[in-house]
């Protein structure tokens, strides 16, 4: 027996498939306070705007909540000892009682356990730059379980080339979604191509459904631009992450440390511009999310 709580909502619309899960690692070590907190709550108020239930999940005292409510959402966002709960966290988490945000892989692997098949992110993480060997344990676990993931790509913090190759011999389709292109998440296009476009919900769903039935394990990767009154040309970010990449390195940053310290130093070195995209783009990603679960929930 695993220490899990499912909120008694979310429990209600398990049946249904009705249900969108988030991730808490935005808010644990994405977003500074307020910002954080705000946008989980506004993260959710999208689900349920286009019709679906959300499950925001993180750690609570060694607990794996699914579906945390305001006061523990308000604990993870201003908390001081949060650990990043990837694939290999959970044990220790669990054992040694600690508060967490969830990455994409600890998501997925929290969310199978609850039975929930869609789940709504901003970016995944991927191959670092200059370091084939810091590749996010996102990777594997997408490789290997089945989950629909919405994101807005990954960010150029990564290499983005790299983590696509990568993605495909891992066998993680990647669909855009009313887009040809690979966004890298502040901007439309990262230049790379998708497996195929959809440009609906229910077409998602369909290849989804295909995907499994082949028995084939592993998740389906829906990548969606940011909105166009907010996206930034790649180009306004570059510098800013290859300076971003350059202090990680000088400063000897290894492990899991490394994204959080990215994207911390990403928030300060470009401050409002790219903040301001960042928090239209997972909301925007929460209702693209609740739209495929509303049609995985009304699929026969
Ligand atoms: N990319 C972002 N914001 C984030 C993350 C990635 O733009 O908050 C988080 C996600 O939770 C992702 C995790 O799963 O960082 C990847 O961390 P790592 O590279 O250590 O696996
Ligand atoms: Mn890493």
């Amino acid at each position: 027996m695993i220490p899990m709580q499912i909120n008694p909502e979310v429990k209600q619309h398990l049946a249904k498939n009705d249900i969108v899960a988030l991730e808490s690692t935005v808010i644990t070590h994405g977003l500074p306070y307020p910002q954080n907190e705000n946008l989980a709550l506004d993260m959710e108020q999208e689900v349920r705007e286009n019709g679906c239930i959300p499950a925001t999940i993180g750690m609570v005292n060694g607990e794996l909540i699914i579906g945390l409510n305001k006061e523990q959402i308000h604990r993870l966002s201003t908390g001081s000892h949060m650990r990043k709960i990837s694939q290999r966290d959970y044990g220790i988490g669990m054992a040694k009682k600690m508060d967490g945000g969830t990455t994409v892989a600890g998501t997925i692997l929290a969310s199978l356990q609850a039975g929930i098949h869609v789940f709504a992110t901003g970016g995944i993480g991927g191959v670092h730059r200059g370091s084939f060997f810091d590749v996010s344990a996102d990777l594997p676990v997408l490789s290997q379980y089945p989950m629909i993931v919405v994101c807005a790509g990954a960010k150029s913090i990564l290499d983005l080339p790299a983590t696509l190759e990568k993605l495909e011999t891992l066998g993680v389709p990647v669909l855009g979604y009313q887009t040809d292109a690979f966004p890298a998440f502040y901007s439309t296009s990262s230049g790379l191509g998708v497996d195929m476009r959809v440009d609906s919900p229910e077409e998602v769903v369909e290849i989804a459904h295909y995907h499994w039935e082949m028995g084939i394990r592993s998740s389906i990767l829906v990548v969606v631009p940011p909105p166009s009154d907010v996206a930034l040309p790649n180009e306004d970010v570059e510098n800013e992450i290859q300076d971003a990449v350059k202090i990680a390195e000088e400063k000897g940053i290894r492990g899991a440390k490394v994204t959080p310290f990215l994207l911390e130093k990403m928030n300060q070195l470009t401050a409002g511009k790219s903040m301001h995209t960042n928090l239209a783009l997972l909301k925007n990603n929460a209702r693209v999310g609740a739209l495929i679960a509303k049609a995985y929930s009304q699929q026969k």
